[in-house]
């Protein structure tokens, strides 16, 4: 090969596939969830998701443009000013213009870079005017989820452990002979990306996640939501989101936490307002005890009956409460 063997088609086939390679990295990424093959994050589905989408593709693009310069400027080096050419190689050792040019540039682009990405860390952080409060704990190997307060007004009572859902479990036991590509919902494969029960949350409210774990150091991530949280024992981390689209977002624990790491999934599942209220109250109901009533009429059957009530409505109460 020599300098000039360069041949405009081959020029054309290149742009053409990385015309191809930009378009599988940038587009077709609509959905908030990431598609099998998928190269390039997704855009996600919060307010803020948006925010990280674009500082990776900033971010990347600018790798993208400084990885062609550098490999392009070695390449040509090599194969045009090789030995076998009759290169001779010049003598002279520094250029002050050129080292502060290459000094200055890359210092102008992380400048830029870290202002970009400082005003998205900083909108992240801020967690206030939150709507709503629930409280993520990391467990070995499954998560809990604590619905502290909602629109102002505490919640009492309404928390649960979300684990592996049974399907995949089974799958995943040794020698179970099960076909992991079997474990649908609807068209979705969700092995190991479901759970028993899901994280219920509004669209359209701002939720103030509070992270911690009970054991050791997990992390919460839910790629659509456009970020991850340590979970750490002893210490309380914040993160809020604020989801635009209702839907089913899947995530995992991204933090090596022991054998069954790979198995305690995170799935949440965002309903429209009213929906969300009605499972809300749902929920309150099942975890509240009916209110005291008064002794009902006893069935006219028998004539014991009414002492056997009488007896046990005490009782059943106290273990209800
Ligand atoms: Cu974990």
């Amino acid at each position: 090969m020599t300098s000039g063997g360069i041949k405009p088609g081959s020029i054309k086939r290149a742009v053409a596939a990385s015309a191809l390679f930009a378009l599988t990295m940038f587009g077709g990424v609509a959905s908030a969830n990431p598609q099998p093959g998928q190269l390039n994050m997704t855009r996600g589905a919060s307010t803020w998701s948006p925010e990280a989408y674009f500082l990776n593709n900033v971010a990347l693009g600018v790798c993208v443009v400084i990885g062609i310069l550098v490999f392009g400027a070695m390449f040509i080096a090599m194969f045009r000013f090789r030995k076998s050419r009759g290169a001779v190689a010049e003598k002279w050792s520094h250029n002050t213009t050129l080292e502060i040019v290459w000094t200055t540039i890359p210092v102008i682009i992380l400048i830029v870079l870290a202002y970009l990405a400082t005003g998205g860390l900083r909108t992240f952080a801020d967690t206030t005017g939150s709507q709503m409060t629930v409280k993520v704990t990391g467990y070995q190997w499954k998560w809990r989820y604590d619905y502290v307060e909602y629109q102002g007004k505490a919640i009492d009572k309404v928390g649960f452990m979300s684990k592996l859902d049974r399907e995949s479990d089974e799958t995943r036991q040794l020698n179970s002979g099960l076909d992991p590509h079997n474990v649908k919902v609807g068209d979705e494969n969700t092995y190991l990306l479901n759970v028993d029960k899901p994280l219920v949350v509004p669209v359209g409210t701002k939720i103030r996640f509070v992270i911690t774990a009970g054991d050791v150091i997990h992390s919460w991530w839910v790629p659509a939501l456009g970020w991850k949280m340590d979970a750490i024992p002893g210490i309380v981390n914040a993160a809020w989101t604020n989801i635009t689209e209702p839907g089913t977002y899947r995530g995992q624990c991204a933090e090596l936490c022991g054998q069954d790491h790979g198995f305690m999934p995170i799935v949440v599942q965002a309903l429209p307002k009213a929906e969300f209220e009605k499972w809300l109250a749902e929920q309150e109901a099942a975890a509240t005890p009916p209110p005291a009533q008064p002794a009902a009429p006893a069935p006219a059957s028998t004539a014991a009956a009414p002492k056997t009530a009488a007896v046990d409505a005490p009782v059943s109460q106290g273990h209800q409460g």
